[in-house]
């Protein structure tokens, strides 16, 4: 059973870019298939109806490094593998690199204009960002959680948000991985003992608590 106050709950969509999620982008040009995260755009399409339907707070993040690279550690650089590091330039234009084609979040679930977009070089969603001051300063306490990848950028942020005393609810359904493993894993792991970093929900769960009433 979900009790989730929608005047105090905000939808973060984590990192549903075009270099995460199509042919030609980060993810790719490191050998992953995109094509297992195709399925996550119609789920996060149906969560971002679902917010906008009950006027949350919608919060997307952009993973991404400044042109210069001067946000970006040699620890990060270096982990990769020539020819797909950060910063190379790649068939949508620089990846992981804000303003690039690729930086872009997939047109299906482009912001609007009243919804926040926070542009983060980490993984977690709350490192070298406003995050925490905007959803403070709007009376947020809980976060339902979505977006790729579930076991680096998506569980980065649970960690960070329930340090923080954010309720978190990650939705399943609408997380995905390159390896299915690891998300089950990673899903695991939040709800593990009890949800010692929050919640593991579905998008039937969510329409069902938040649209059953009407
Ligand atoms: C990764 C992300 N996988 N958004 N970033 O490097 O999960």
């Amino acid at each position: 059973m979900i009790a989730a106050d929608p005047n105090r709950t905000a939808l973060i969509v984590i990192d549903m870019q075009r270099d995460f999620l199509e042919p030609g982008g980060f993810g790719d040009l490191l050998g992953n298939d995109v094509s297992l995260l195709t399925p996550v755009v119609d789920r996060v399409e149906s969560l971002l109806m679902l917010a906008r339907c009950k006027n949350m707070l919608i919060v997307h993040t952009r993973e991404g490094h400044l042109p210069d690279l001067s946000d970006l550690p040699d620890s990060k650089y270096y982990q990769l593998p020539e020819g797909s590091r950060i910063g190379d330039v790649g068939p949508m234009g620089r990846v992981l690199i804000r303003g690039e084609p690729g930086h872009d979040i997939v047109p299906r679930l482009s912001p609007r204009g009243d919804e926040l977009v926070i542009d983060k070089p980490g993984k977690g969603a709350f490192y070298k960002t406003t995050l925490e001051l905007q959803l403070r300063r709007q009376g947020i306490d809980t976060l339902i959680l979505c977006g790729v990848t579930t076991e680096v950028c998506v569980s980065s942020t649970i960690r960070e948000a329930s340090d923080r005393g954010f309720m978190c609810l990650v939705v399943a359904d609408a997380c995905g991985s390159y390896a299915p493993e690891l998300h089950e894993s990673a899903l695991k792991m939040v709800a593990a003992q009890g949800g010692i970093f929050g919640r593991v929900t579905t998008s039937d769960s969510l329409n069902n608590a938040f649209l059953g009433d009407t």
